[in-house]
């Protein structure tokens, strides 16, 4: 029974989204504790109905919590998960601090969900550019393995987080008046621009966030040998990630059977009519769980591709919405 859900990071941008999915989706904990950094401590936050003021996230915190949801960043994660574990709770953390940990399973409840059945008290939900792509890939893999993705990202600015929008309209407002808004949280201006760059260089010229999209699908299919080459790239769109995706399989599969098996599988709605101009984009996934594709079509260059876009709301399925589903996931099994 997890009787007592704590929430750490909860007046973040990912945070309060977590809130809104464990109203909306109803989840059968009996008392919410909210946790955060000192700066807000005390704030109140209303949550069906009731008002719950932040505690300080500090060890001590997690006695009788029985399940936690983390959404903070790598460096507070690393820190405090230990002793939420040591101190009797379990954690679906969405960090990037503990994915790749081999004690730790990585999940996306309708890719992998026999992952959680093992675990010892840390459990990781994937990088936003990841799960969107795995997703869709899931229902592709299942019936024709998935040999090789070539995979290009356009990340929009809230994945850096509540001052990455801010920089996003300051940048935009900068430029509209012929002034340069000096960058703090991306690499280069963001309004009229796209950044080749998401995190820091990694591997043989990849970045962090490249070699995230890499190793972590090979982690969530339980597969090595899938070669992923990703390039990711920041875009001045304020939520919803894109991805153009090419796809090689092992069996090749028609623009029909791709089509059908995305069509078939939880969590993807295709969008798919460019005759009629309907395709998913970043404005029309805002605030939807689901992942999105479009644009399925034959690879002309091969003869066992299949390429096609795929948009996601990066705070929903990319983050808030996939942490909250990790702990349906472990309630509905207690
Ligand atoms: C971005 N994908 O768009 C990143 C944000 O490992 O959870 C999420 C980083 C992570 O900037």
């Amino acid at each position: 029974m997890y009787e007592t859900l704590a929430v750490v990071g909860a007046t973040g941008a990912v945070g309060r989204i977590v809130l809104e999915q464990l109203q909306k989706r109803n989840l059968p904990f009996k008392k919410l504790k909210l946790l955060a950094s000192e700066r807000s401590v005390g704030k109140e936050v209303r949550y069906n109905g009731e008002v719950i003021q932040v505690e300080l996230l500090a060890p001590g915190a997690f006695k009788n919590v029985d399940l936690v949801i983390g959404s903070t960043p790598d460096e507070i994660a690393a820190e405090f998960v230990p002793y939420a574990v040591q101190e009797g709770a379990i954690v679906v953390d969405e960090s990037g601090y503990w994915r790749m940990d081999p004690k730790v399973p990585l999940i996306i409840p309708e890719v992998n969900p026999e992952a959680a059945e093992k675990h010892e008290g840390i459990l990781a939900s994937p990088n936003c550019s990841t799960t969107q792509m795995v997703v869709a890939l899931a229902p592709l893999h299942r019936a024709a393995r998935v040999k090789r993705v070539v995979v290009s990202t356009y990340q929009a600015t809230s994945g850096a987080g509540l001052p990455g929008s801010e920089e996003l309209n300051d940048s935009v407002r900068s430029a509209l008046v012929g002034k340069t808004h000096p960058p703090k949280t991306f690499q280069h201006p963001i309004g009229f621009n796209l950044i080749p760059q998401i995190g820091s260089e990694k591997y043989e010229g990849y970045t962090s966030e490249e070699m995230k999209m890499v190793y972590e699908t090979q982690k969530i299919f339980g597969d090595n040998q899938i070669q992923v080459c990703p390039t990711c790239v920041r875009v001045p769109v304020a939520t919803g990630h894109s991805e153009s995706i090419l796809v090689e399989t092992e069996k090749p599969l028609s623009v029909e059977e791709a089509t059908n098996l995305f069509q078939a599988f939880d969590g993807i709605t295709v969008v798919d009519d460019l005759s009629n101009k309907r395709y998913p984009m970043p404005r029309d996934c805002d605030g939807k769980d689901d992942v999105f594709v479009g644009r399925i079509r034959k690879d002309i260059s091969s003869s066992s591709g299949i390429a096609f876009w795929c948009v996601s709301d990066n705070l929903r399925k990319g983050a808030a919405t996939n942490a909250v589903q990790i702990a349906e996931l472990l309630m509905k099994r207690s």
